[in-house]
């Protein structure tokens, strides 16, 4: 069924913690933790629970929780004390996704002049 754990999904499996992670922030939905090869010296992901395979379904099938990885987003920032960040949404393998749970990529803490990820 749309958004239930899926036991091949790699975030799936950190959200259960059955894979260890850098969690930042967690609330009852989402989950927010660091990028295991950073690109930037703030590198978090920022996840929902349920599994959808990309932001642009999860939007559609839960806008809410959609509005709140955003939020999250905007809180990790302010947390590592960012105020310019860039928000990266890869949506399909031709665009760089590998892992196809939806996540929001928030990268900062340099300056953001150039193609990164
Ligand atoms: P994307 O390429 O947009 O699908 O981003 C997936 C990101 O997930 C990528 O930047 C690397 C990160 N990643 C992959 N495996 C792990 C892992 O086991 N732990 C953590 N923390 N991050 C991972």
């Amino acid at each position: 069924m749309a958004g239930e754990a899926q036991s091949d999904c790699l975030f799936c499996r950190i959200v259960a913690g059955e894979i260890p992670a850098t969690v930042v922030r967690r609330t009852e939905r989402t989950l927010a933790f660091r990028d295991i090869a950073p690109k930037a010296p703030v590198h978090v992901l920022v996840i929902p629970h349920a599994h959808y395979p990309d932001a642009a379904r999860l939007a559609a099938a839960e806008p809410e929780i959609a509005g709140e990885l955003l939020a999250e987003a905007g809180r990790v920032a302010e947390d590592e004390g960012i105020s310019d960040y860039r928000l990266i949404f890869n949506t399909g393998a031709g665009a760089g996704q590998t892992v196809f749970h939806a996540h929001v990529h928030v990268l900062g803490g340099t300056p953001m002049t150039e193609r990164m990820i």
